[in-house]
């Protein structure tokens, strides 16, 4: 604690120094070897060790789990990038005693896919009392190891002149939440294949640990189905924006080697006007003054075919996607359309139906009975306009909250979690809304506990996602609209809840960004300053 106090006495001096020298043009100074998102405890002391690329190896408990072959092999790149020398401003810095072997410490045995709930622990010591000389990283399970292994890659500083020192550490780590997603969406712009894995790549180095890819909705429909092939090729912007099953097993692949879950979102009965080139039966025909307009709505309710057709589409997606989880979407369902069809007047009367939530009910109702009973057994995350509306919901639903602030919004999350149902929050996360000015604060204040509930309540909160609806951002301008706003909903949904202060924060999120710039991703600057890699 002594030598801990000391180096912030040290840090404080060093910021005061520089705003002086910077002659009245204060900035944040990014700290240097701290861990984003920030650690559950994390100990360092003053001294360091060296570290030589050329002499570093991990060495494995388990050899027999590809998964971490590959995570290491991927780490040390990153790690020890070839044919870059920092131009650190921690240069020359006498180093310690040389680190040379690093354990990798898998005590249980390999999983092949990231699920809910899976073990993230993991615990890094270098140089402890009890192994000096020594760095390790010990976890149950591979998820947890590849938690570890990007925080080891945080630690690294460059000492200048190709080598690294880390200080003496002891890191124990597990997130709060154990969902933490991001959604992307290919549907109102294509995304290319290298910006999604990108995306992943930066995930990880955020533990983000879900990529929820609402892939089609009103505009297109990227989505190459092989029981119906005409959905793409009438539906997609053209024959080159979509994805083929290579593709999604590709993602999928690359995704889970990272620890992230791949949860797709086939948004229905709403926000599926691309679905209709392909599928001429399927929506709704809208009427004017007793005739068809030319327009289309929601999916028709009111045919078996759609039905039939629900049931196939879904049986060939989750072969495609393993995770337990598919999104239905179930928002934002527009009635004005199911009010001009005489047919579904018809159907109404029919069926008993008296409302048009009613009648939105009666669909995902149905919608979910198929799901739930599909050959993959899945269960599903909905919007929470479905929980909204009184639908009957399988009990392990995860419903995603995206609407209301405030009281509106507490009130949203304690009735989810009051009538037992997990729940995501992504209210305050639609990180597509931008301004001048830092505004981040709000992404970094906003908690998914922060509501009236007993403590088996807030249990019910699995976690939440920052979403980047797609209208106004595409490949050119994702990643900097992304990053590193994306980092403070990470921290959020890793760190203790007691990690909550914004001046605390920042200068840790300046050294985040300008690691992600190292790395050679283009997260925007937080505000004025300068760092490494922004030459
Ligand atoms: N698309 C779909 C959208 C949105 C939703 N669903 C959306 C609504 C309001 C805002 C941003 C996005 N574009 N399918 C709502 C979940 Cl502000």
């Amino acid at each position: 604690m002594k030598s801990w106090s000391r180096a912030v006495l040290v840090c404080m001096l060093v910021h005061v120094i520089r705003e002086v020298l910077s002659g009245g043009h204060p900035y944040i100074v990014p700290t240097v070897g701290q861990v984003w998102p920030k650690p559950q405890m994390h100990v360092s002391q003053t001294s360091t060790l060296s570290i030589s690329p050329d002499q570093f190896t991990f060495t494995v408990t388990d050899e027999t789990c590809p998964l971490l072959q590959r995570a290491l092999d991927r780490y040390l790149a990153i790690m020890f990038p070839a044919n870059k020398l920092s131009t650190a401003r921690h240069a020359g810095r006498v180093s310690g005693k040389a680190l040379t072997s690093f354990q990798i410490r898998l005590m249980a045995a390999c999983e092949g896919a990231p699920y809910l709930h899976m073990d993230e622990h993991y615990e890094i010591k270098i140089d402890s009392p009890d192994e000096p000389g020594v760095g390790s990283i010990v976890a149950v399970s591979v998820w947890g190891i590849l938690r570890g292994l990007e925080s080891l890659s945080q630690l690294l500083i460059p000492a200048g002149d190709g080598t690294y020192f880390v200080y003496a550490t002891q890191i124990m780590d597990f997130p709060r939440f154990s969902h933490r997603g991001f959604m992307i969406d290919t549907a109102r712009h294509f995304l290319p294949m290298n910006k999604i894995k990108e995306m992943l790549d930066l995930m990880s180095m955020n533990k983000y640990n879900v990529l929820h890819w609402h892939i089609v909705d009103d505009q297109s429909f990227p989505y190459v189905s092989d029981v119906y092939p005409d959905l793409s090729t009438m539906g997609a912007w053209d024959s080159n924006r979509v994805y083929t099953s290579a593709d999604i097993a590709d993602i999928v692949s690359y995704a889970t080697d990272r620890g992230i879950r791949v949860i797709p979102e086939f948004d229905t009965p709403g926000h599926t006007r691309s679905w209709g080139d392909g599928q001429p039966d399927l929506l709704t025909e809208c009427y004017t003054n007793g005739s068809p307009n030319g327009l289309y709505g929601p999916i028709d309710p009111s045919k078996e075919t759609t039905y039939d057709f629900l049931k196939a589409l879904f049986t060939e997606v989750t072969s495609r996607f393993p995770d337990h989880y598919l999104h239905l979407g179930g928002d934002e369902v527009p009635f004005a359309c199911w009010i001009s069809s005489p047919s579904i007047s018809e159907f109404m009367v029919q069926q008993n139906i008296t409302t048009y939530s009613g009648l939105e009910s009666y669909y995902i109702a149905r919608l979910l009975d198929i799901v739930a009973n599909l050959p993959t057994a899945n269960g599903y995350m909905v919007w929470q306009e479905v929980f909204d509306n009184n639908v009957t919901l399988a009990s392990d639903t995860v419903v995603h909250i995206w609407k209301g602030s405030g009281d509106d919004l507490e009130n949203e999350l304690s009735d989810v979690t009051a009538a037992g149902f997990s729940t995501l929050l992504s209210s305050c996360w639609y990180l597509n809304y931008i301004s001048y000015g830092t505004d981040w604060h709000p992404y970094y204040e906003c908690d998914p506990q922060n509501f009236n509930g007993t403590e088996a309540q807030k249990s019910l909160v699995v976690g939440g996602e920052a979403c980047m609806w797609g209208e106004w951002v595409d490949r050119t301008n994702l990643i900097a609209r992304t990053w590193p706003r994306a980092s403070v909903v990470a921290e959020r949904l890793w760190s203790d809840a007691s990690v909550n202060s914004t001046s605390e924060a920042a200068p840790r999120l300046e050294e985040m960004r300008c690691r992600l710039l190292n790395r050679g991703y283009d997260a925007e600057p937080l505000g004025w300053g300068y760092c490494d890699a922004d030459l």
